[in-house]
Parts: C-alpha cells; sequence; structure tokens
C-alpha cells in the first residue's frame, strides 16, 4: 500500500517562536496516523534541530529540510549539504521547489544531482515537478512534466526510484489561491505514473507516491486526495495554521 503523505512546507515564514508555538498545537492534537500515513514538516534550516526534538517518539512524524547544496562538500559558503542534515538526523529533503527553480534556476540536471546525494546519504528526496501557466495553456503540461522527470529521474535504478516521493505542483497553483481541479490534478498524476511505470515498470511505479501541491487547504483536501493517483498533499499556505494543517491530516 503506497504511502500517504501530508507534507508541510513552511517555506520562508514564520520565527522561531512562532514555529515552536505551532509545532506544539498541532501535535498536541495527538492525531493518529494509519501505518501508511505520515506527516512531514519542511521547516526553514534553523528550525530542523526544535522540530525534530518536538516530533521525537511520535510515529510517522518527521521533519524535512526545503532544499540541500548540489555539493557534497568543501568550500561552499552559505550552503548546507546533505550529509550535514542527515548526521543531525534529517531524514527527507524537498528538492527542486518551484520557486528554487525559479528564483535560484535550479535545473534538471542540478537537480539529478541533489536526488543522487539524497540517496546516496539514504535520505528520501521530495522532488517537486510541475509546469507553468502558458504551459498549461498550451496544453503541453503532460509533455514538460514528463520531462522533469525523465531529465532528473530516469538514470535511477529501480531500488532509487522506489526511494523517491514525488510531488506534482503546478505552478499557476501555487500560492494563488487558484487550485488544480481534481480532474487536473488526477490526470496529471495518473500520467505521471505510466511515465514511471514505462520506464521502471508497474509494480514500482504502483508503489511511488505522488503528492499534490498547490493551494491545498482543508476545504479542498478530502476531494483532492480522494483520487486513486494523489498520495496526500504538499501543502504551503494552509500548513501555517494549526487548525487548517490539522483537518488536512485528517484528510488523507
Ligand atoms: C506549493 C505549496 C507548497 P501553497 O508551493 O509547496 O504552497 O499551498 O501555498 O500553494
Amino acid at each position: 500500500m503506497r504511502k500517504q503523505i501530508a507534507a508541510a512546507n513552511w517555506k520562508m515564514n514564520l520565527s522561531y517562536q512562532q514555529a515552536a508555538g505551532l509545532l506544539d498545537e498541532l501535535l498536541a492534537q495527538q492525531i493518529e496516523l494509519a501505518p501508511n500515513q505520515e506527516v512531514i514538516f519542511a521547516v526553514p534550516f534553523p528550525y530542523l534541530a526544535m522540530a525534530k526534538e518536538k516530533v521525537a517518539g511520535k510515529t510517522n512524524y518527521f521533519v524535512a529540510a526545503q532544499n540541500c547544496s548540489d555539493k557534497k562538500s568543501g568550500a561552499y559558503t552559505g550552503e548546507t549539504s546533505v550529509e550535514q542534515l542527515q548526521s543531525i538526523g534529517i531524514g527527507h529533503i524537498v528538492i527542486g521547489h518551484s520557486e528554487r527553480r525559479e528564483y535560484y534556476n535550479e535545473s534538471n540536471a542540478v537537480l539529478a544531482t541533489k536526488v543522487d546525494l539524497c540517496l546516496a546519504a539514504g535520505v528520501t528526496p521530495i522532488f517537486c515537478c510541475g509546469e507553468p501557466l502558458p504551459i498549461r495553456e498550451a496544453e503541453t503540461q503532460n509533455a514538460f512534466v514528463q520531462q522533469q522527470l525523465e531529465e532528473s529521474l530516469f538514470h535511477l535504478t529501480v531500488e532509487q526510484v522506489s526511494k523517491v516521493v514525488i510531488a506534482y505542483e503546478p505552478i499557476w497553483a501555487i500560492g494563488t489561491g487558484k487550485t488544480a481541479s481534481t480532474q487536473q490534478a488526477q490526470d496529471m498524476q495518473q500520467h505521471l505514473r505510466k511515465v514511471l511505470a514505462d520506464k521502471f515498470g508497474a509494480d514500482v511505479a504502483d508503489g511511488i507516491s505522488i503528492l499534490y501541491g498547490g493551494s491545498v487547504k482543508a476545504a479542498n483536501a478530502v476531494e483532492i486526495f480522494a483520487s486513486p493517483d494523489v498520495d496526500g498533499g504538499l501543502v504551503g499556505g494552509a500548513s501555517l495554521q494549526a487548525a487548517e494543517f490539522t483537518a488536512i491530516i485528517q484528510a488523507l
């Protein structure tokens, strides 16, 4: 059975005190997770250790970094390596969020390197993909997102790709209040699973969790998560409010 995941992406929001308070409030809900359900908090770097401490002992709750360096180690001022993150117990890293691709020019090739570094360190990459509005309007979104997968994931072995979580996030639906329709999300995610099946085999593709991201909130999570190829969500804005994110977890 595929993992169903509610992943919070806090981006560059919240003070340390606000972040600690939000985690306290959320974890106080004692939301019971089924064995195949996971909750992941992708928090700013300075809060990783604090967040790790708060989720310690809570089954199926994890903390993720929002990014990592594409270099293994060395003289790269201001960067943080996968191995450094792994050494403080971080087991998940968000790779290739559209904001990284757009504002920091992260290419499919660079993201392939980051995925490799994660897998070499035993860290799960949450690999983000998705098309901008002009591509959606030109109705070429399937080929565009397929190419992102081909260029960043297709060099992996079957064993390696089985450890990747994918998040499909149509850029036109991120932080805009616009959500892809349930059918649009399902259609793309079904397409991606077929692309993965053609390359790696149906069994492998069936085991890979594909999350949807882009203005997921309490009011739409149940419907979006109900689609057969949507295995949860990567949630930005709505993950900053305890009640909203609690409802999203409960929608898994
Ligand atoms: C997409 C998403 C979280 P939001 O970036 O990754 O953000 O839910 O605010 O659209």
